[in-house]
């Protein structure tokens, strides 16, 4: 190539340039294409991944059976009630964490600083990478093209120039999609969405908004921003700048932990109710506040219980929602103790484990409902203690001792 190459190969198009250049690659329907993989009877079926349990919520649905209305954190009986012929498999975790080691090892030949936000997606940051791996949309299908080939598991793309909007448009052209948002075409794309697409906008958030009259993304963009402070305090503005398409948030290098937990062996082997509930408390206390350190969400909580023989044994629940909570940390192993433990036998050890862990950018809700927001200030309260004091420092009145 001579001197007269062009300065960049994306320079034909004048929005482009020095801009910041984000990418945003999610796996389609993952735990239901990695099921596929295992099994490809699977394949051109409506099919769920969820437990068996009554109380279980279904985790992924193929697109088949999205049009009857199946989603993400339905419980298992509405999902088989809206869609009859829909085949439950049973999850196998092992496999899901498998790939998502090898896409995050595919996605880090793509891009200098690759952010993974959960087991399934990843932020790059293609920013300056053209002349290395071409425009961003040659970049991208390419990145597609090797998902494909080495793995065989499906995913959409979005580019943008911040984070955010690539989040929006890689899941408004899935499955298989791709799209680009140019420069400056942010507001355009955003404006006909229901607000609840933006993430930041939770539930409570929404029904707010419904009622001053807002329901499109382009509504919130083109309110009036003292209104929206008088309603919303700061978030006010702040909703609607996203509304925008402005953002915040570098991709930041790195991959979340795939698991957080902590356990404790008794001093005495036990059968004593109340002595197993402190140490599960204090359990989740622990747990709960290093997913809040690490601004993480758990999908998935594990209780281990070992008896005085050594025999141990795991039980798991998915949640619909991810949650960073002590007391719903606590209340989810109170319930699996209370399902699993035999209690003629000793209790020699518990454990407490989160998995299916988030950055949860997309369940947040900036308006977290005020009872939400005691709890959360609390939170922050006790962690800033702790931080100072070492774990030790402060505890719930129920938990017991300080664990190591
Ligand atoms: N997951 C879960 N429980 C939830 C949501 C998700 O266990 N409530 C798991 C199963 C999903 C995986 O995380 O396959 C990725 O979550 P996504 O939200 O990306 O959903 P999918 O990949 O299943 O579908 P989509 O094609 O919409 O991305
Ligand atoms: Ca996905
Ligand atoms: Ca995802």
């Amino acid at each position: 190539m001579g001197p007269e190459e062009p300065e960049s190969v994306t320079a034909g198009h004048p929005a482009l340039g020095r801009e910041r250049v984000v990418l945003h690659v999610d796996m389609d329907c993952f735990y239901v294409s990695v099921e596929r993989l295992l099994n490809p009877a699977l394949n051109g079926l409506p099919v769920a991944v969820g437990g068996r349990s009554g109380r279980s919520v279904i985790s992924s649905a193929s697109y088949e059976a999205r049009p009857f209305g199946v989603r993400s954190a339905m419980p298992v009986g509405e999902a088989l009630r809206l869609c009859p012929q829909l085949v439950i498999v049973e999850g196998s975790m092992a496999h899901y964490s498998e790939y998502s080691e090898r896409l995050e090892k595919i996605f880090e030949r793509f891009a200098p600083v690759v952010q993974m936000a959960s087991q399934d997606e990843a932020y790059l940051d293609l920013t300056g990478t053209e002349r290395l791996y071409g425009t961003p949309l040659v970049a991208a299908e390419k990145l597609r093209h090797a998902v494909l080939a080495e793995t065989n598991l499906p995913c959409s793309i979005g580019i943008a120039r911040n984070k955010m909007v690539a989040k929006v448009a890689s899941d408004l052209c899935k499955p298989k999609g791709l799209l680009w948002v140019l420069p400056g075409s942010e507001a355009l794309l955003l404006a006909p969405l229901a607000i609840e697409r933006l993430p930041g906008i939770g539930k409570k958030t929404a029904q707010r908004l419904h009622e001053l009259g807002v329901r499109r993304l382009g509504e919130l963009a083109g309110f009036d921003p003292e209104l929206l402070r008088a309603h919303f305090g700061s978030h006010g503005p702040e909703m609607r700048e996203r509304a925008r398409g402005h953002a915040e948030g570098e991709v930041e290098r790195g991959t979340i932990a795939k698991s957080i937990g902590a356990e404790q062996t008794l001093g005495e082997d036990s059968v004593d109710a109340t002595r197993l509930d402190g140490i599960l408390s204090a359990l989740a206390e622990r747990v709960a506040s290093r997913l809040r350190g690490e601004g993480l969400r758990a999908g998935q909580v594990t209780l281990k219980y070992r008896y005085d023989d050594f025999e141990t044994h795991t039980a798991g629940r998915t949640l619909a929602h991810g949650t960073d909570d002590d007391l719903q940390l606590l209340r989810i192993a109170r319930e699996l103790l209370a399902e699993k433990w035999n209690r003629s036998r000793r209790i020699r050890l518990l454990g407490l484990s989160a998995h299916q862990l988030d950055s949860g950018d997309e369940q947040m809700d900036l308006l977290a409902a005020p009872e939400e927001s005691g709890a959360q200030k609390l939170h922050a309260a006790i962690d800033r203690i702790r931080i100072r004091h070492g774990f030790g420092g402060i505890h719930r009145g129920s938990s017991e001792g300080r664990l190591s």
